[in-house]
């Protein structure tokens, strides 16, 4: 079975309880429902995260590459500053694709720049809970393609 973690950085916890006219009225709860239930439709096993600690995350991201899953993270503001969370996704081998909930490129400048987005697969930003529904299924698409094709050589 194909395992996927999902997982949200700082202040995601906050979701549908402050600022609603920037992220909205849906719980980061509300999205883990969405969440498994899309992992449930596409035979995914789901785990679902949250921390404000950058720590925690780079050891969610090394535990997902040990156990050979794919990533889909919305890193919240680390995207932008983390040296930490880069490395951890790059040594980690796992696939995985960033994903933010607002059109990131329609607001602040220090937005613009991801730290991530070059060791991500791709990037999905703009469409509220639905970027984590797009994540899921962009990551279950690479590792259904990458099971498929030949492993390179050795030599
Ligand atoms: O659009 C996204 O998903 C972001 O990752 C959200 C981050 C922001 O720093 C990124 O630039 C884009 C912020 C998450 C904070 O969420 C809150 C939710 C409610 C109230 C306050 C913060």
């Amino acid at each position: 079975m194909i395992n996927v973690h999902v997982l949200n950085g700082p202040n995601l916890n906050l979701l549908g309880r402050r600022e609603p006219q920037i992220y909205g009225s849906t719980t980061l709860a509300d999205i883990e429902k969405l969440v498994r239930d899309k992992g449930e439709a596409l035979g995914l096993a789901i785990t679902f995260r949250q921390s404000n600690h950058e720590g925690h995350l780079v050891d969610w991201i090394q535990e997902a590459g040990a156990q050979g899953a794919g990533i889909v993270i919305n890193a919240g503001a680390y995207t932008h500053t983390s040296i930490a969370l880069r490395d951890a996704i790059a040594g980690s081998g796992a696939p995985t694709v960033e994903i933010h909930l607002s059109n990131v490129h329609a607001r602040e400048g220090f937005r613009h720049r991801s730290l991530i987005a070059p060791v991500s697969v791709g990037v999905i930003c703009g469409f509220g809970p639905t970027s984590y529904l797009l994540g899921l299924e962009a990551v279950h698409r690479v590792m259904v393609e990458r099971a498929r094709l030949p492993k390179p050589s050795q030599h």
